[in-house]
């Protein structure tokens, strides 16, 4: 089957779909607008199928191809947001990090940060220059989308830990270890990495991306003093370069409850909550000051449909205002159905409308 070159060349849907904008701004709208982190990968057929002629990176090398990976999931689901398909290991390619995405592994880092010298050794970097494929993919998309095209990065922290563990980790051991006796270099890896991300997400949405999502999805794995002194300063650096830019700043991390309203203090517009916590609960810890974005359980989608709808109901329950994106509270994993993910999307969508 010629898979990429089966381009794109319908419009979704006729009118420009802004309810995912609306709820960023806490605006009201007609439906709660769904859609889901990794929503683009292995549980759908296509995308195993590309997968057979195109490692994950040559796919985000390739702008035809990764315009198709990224708009099968909003063909398939119907949800209210693209997310452009990439990888946050990609922009580090051009600062220096030589690494490899290993099937069944993730992220494996050849040169790892073992010693505060080897901080120096990462040079910034211009998106545009180093990676224009990224920019021309999401001209491309922007022009098919009639949904908001998501443009995203790893945090530093998330990016920092993959550089210095060499690829991921359960307990963060050589992370904290690097933190605690090289905070000069630590703090120096922080600043290179806030820098360069923020100006690859400038850059993201000077191509046209319409809002943008900051995953530090291991930062949860940091006690909130830490994450005061060793994080907090360079991710209020990170979206004090970006409020310029006037689109939503989702911020995600995994098992971050305790975080939360760091995370918001450093200037994001939008949280992201993981499952583990409750929607108005975490809302209410935020003062109702931004929007919130989850947070259903990803194995949820393994439960019978009245399991699973009982607990999608019960995050609706809590949503008693403009402001709610429903989303997972991690990625889609590859053991989920496509057709159980749609189901869940017609679900929320025909909630009763967030008044
Ligand atoms: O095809 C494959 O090799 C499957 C696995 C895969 C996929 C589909 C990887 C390897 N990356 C991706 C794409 C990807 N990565 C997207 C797609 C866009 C979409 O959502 O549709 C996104 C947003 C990412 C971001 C990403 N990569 C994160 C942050 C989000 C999260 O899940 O927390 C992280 C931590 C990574 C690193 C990574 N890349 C791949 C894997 C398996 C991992 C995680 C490894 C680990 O546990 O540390």
């Amino acid at each position: 089957m010629q898979i990429d070159l089966i381009l794109p060349t319908f419009k979704i849907m006729t009118q420009f779909n802004d309810t995912f904008l609306k709820a960023c701004r806490m605006e009201p709208a007609d439906h709660i607008p769904v859609w889901f982190m990794r929503q683009a990968g292995r549980y759908q057929p296509e995308y195993r199928e590309i997968r057979k002629k195109y490692s994950l990176l040559d796919i985000c090398h390739k702008p035809d191809v990764c315009t198709e990976v990224t708009l099968l999931p909003v063909q398939q689901l119907g949800v209210d947001a693209a997310i452009l398909f990439s990888d946050i290991m990609l922009p580090l390619g051009p600062m220096g990090v030589d690494f490899d995405i290993v099937e069944g592994v993730g992220p494996v880092i050849h040169n790892p940060v073992v010693h505060a010298s080897d901080v120096d050794k990462f040079t910034l970097f211009h998106p545009e220059q180093s990676l224009p494929y990224v920019g021309q993919t999401i001209k491309q998309l922007v022009n098919e989308l009639n949904v908001p095209l998501i443009g995203f990065t790893g945090a530093p922290f998330t990016l920092a830990s993959y550089m210095i563990e060499g690829g991921p980790s359960k307990n963060f051991f050589k992370t904290k270890s690097f933190m605690y006796h090289q905070p000069e270099a630590w703090h120096k890896l922080m600043a290179k990495l806030a820098r360069s991300m923020s100006e690859y997400l400038v850059y993201q949405v000077s191509c046209g991306a319409q809002a943008i999502q900051v995953f530090d999805s291991w930062v949860g794995n940091l006690g909130l003093e830490d994450y005061r002194e060793y994080v907090y300063p360079h991710m209020q650096t990170m979206f004090g370069a970006l409020k310029h830019l006037n689109v939503p700043l989702i911020h995600f991390g995994v098992v971050s409850g305790h975080l939360l309203e760091m995370m918001k203090d450093c200037g994001s517009t939008v949280v992201g909550l993981d499952w583990r916590v409750q929607v108005d609960e975490s809302w209410q810890k935020l003062k109702y000051e931004v929007a919130v974005q989850g947070n259903l359980d990803p194995a949820a989608i393994l439960a019978p449909w009245p399991v699973l709808e009982k607990k999608c109901t019960q995050i609706l329950e809590q949503v008693h205002r403009p402001g709610f994106i429903f989303n997972l509270g991690h990625g889609v994993m590859p053991q989920a159905d496509g057709s159980v993910l749609k189901r869940i999307t017609d679900f929320v969508h025909n909630w009763k409308s967030n008044k």
